[in-house]
């Protein structure tokens, strides 16, 4: 049950803004998102529980929903200006009385991810500080603070969408997007046992059906789709340019889920190659036994002396082990084979893009995928 508080939800004017820098669009989320958090924060106290309770549910979204790059969950907001052809207005929506509700909804479902695969990872830092999950008398009741913040996306989705007509679409996109997520986490997880490392079970194959469901289809399809049921994009129109008739939204998964494999492949590559300084968060893959890009691409290289090394030091707790693995993957080669990789997959992409028919008016347009391409090609973070 969520309370309707009526003075959060007043209009703030109709003011445009200018399309703006990736750092004053941060600035602005962050700002609308003060909004969100007294929104949530009072529908929680709303309750009847006491402070203390209220305390640790405004620290559990302080410290996982606001933080990183924000990158994806502001790509809604920009999916919509691109595709209705203008920046939006506060208020724009029936509802949201701010602009970056849809983002909001986006780094809520992000964070209840985040949170549980941290501790299901047993990782160290995210975001330049400790997992959530570490921070002193949190531990297991992570687990549950995960819940929550699953909670938040279904209390704004009401508190702000209740009233329009892709309301369900939009609920049942959440919904389908988790159970997808959960899905690859879950073979994410049983393909990288704690005690039983066998290299021979990895693949390439194996590698893509976990990043295509664990990864592409929350991180890409989902901000976009969400975009386009909020621009109330049919779900097929015919085309003017080729008259025939258009299914967007099967049309933007066929292009998104392959930048979130590319996605993934970057998020593997750097768990091995960047500064944790710089990426915000310490490299578990190979102590995990996961099945990345990079083992089965070290695999498919290594000689049989290397493969030997691979198989006696992968998937253990132990850093200097972690070491020789690291060694196997710089002898064959790893950072050029991504490199290649790269400039393959991105090239691969952009012809993806180009043969998506342009409509006038408001339809899913060739800027919403270059948008997010440009956001993600060569990333080092
Ligand atoms: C990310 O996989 C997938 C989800 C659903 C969070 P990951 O564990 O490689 O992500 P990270 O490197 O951010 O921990
Ligand atoms: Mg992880
Ligand atoms: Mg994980
Ligand atoms: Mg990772």
């Amino acid at each position: 049950w969520v309370p309707y508080i009526p003075h959060l939800f007043e209009p703030r004017g109709n003011e445009p803004f200018a399309a703006a820098a990736a750092d004053s669009k941060r600035a602005r989320f962050l700002e609308a998102f003060k909004d969100v958090r007294t929104e949530l924060i009072g529908a929680f106290a709303a309750q009847g529980v006491p402070e203390d309770a209220q305390t640790w549910y405004a620290r559990t979204i302080d410290y996982n929903v606001p933080g990183g790059k924000l990158n994806r969950g502001i790509s809604v907001i920009d999916s919509v200006e691109i595709m209705k052809g203008r920046p939006l207005s506060k208020g724009e929506f029936s509802r949201p009385p701010c602009w970056d509700g849809p983002s909001s909804l986006y780094v809520s479902l992000q964070a209840f991810f985040l949170v549980m695969d941290d501790v299901m990872d047993k990782s160290i830092t995210r975001r330049g500080q400790p997992c959530y999950y570490r921070v002193p008398g949190v531990g297991t009741i992570s687990v549950n603070d995960a819940v929550l913040l699953e909670s938040a996306i279904y209390q704004l989705l009401k508190a702000h969408f209740r009233e329009d007509a892709y309301y369900v679409d939009l609920m049942e996109l959440f919904h389908e997007t988790t159970f997808q997520t959960s899905t690859g986490q879950l073979m994410d997880l049983i393909t990288a046992p704690e005690d039983s490392v066998d290299l021979s079970k990895l693949s390439l194959e194996k590698f893509r059906l976990i990043a295509l469901y664990k990864t592409a289809h929350y991180s890409f399809y989902l901000p976009v789709a969400l975009a386009m049921l909020m621009c109330e994009i049919p779900q097929v129109y015919q085309s003017k340019s080729t008259s025939k008739p258009v299914h967007p939204y099967a049309l933007a998964r066929s292009i998104l889920l392959p930048i979130g494999e590319y996605f993934q492949v970057q998020d593997d590559f750097l768990d091995f190659a960047a500064d944790p300084a710089v990426l915000g968060k310490i490299g578990t893959d190979i102590v995990d036994n996961k099945c990345s890009w990079c083992i089965n691409t070290a695999l498919d290289a290594a000689s049989p002396e290397q493969r030997a090394v691979l198989d006696a030091n992968y998937g253990r707790r132990d850093a200097g082990m972690e070491d020789r693995v690291k060694a196997v993957f710089e002898e064959v080669g790893l950072r050029e084979k991504y490199r290649a990789y790269e400039d393959k997959v991105h090239a691969e992409i952009l012809s993806l893009i180009e043969a998506v028919p342009e409509e006038e008016g408001v339809s899913l347009k060739r800027q919403v995928f270059i948008n997010f391409l440009d956001k993600i090609y060569k990333r080092q973070k």
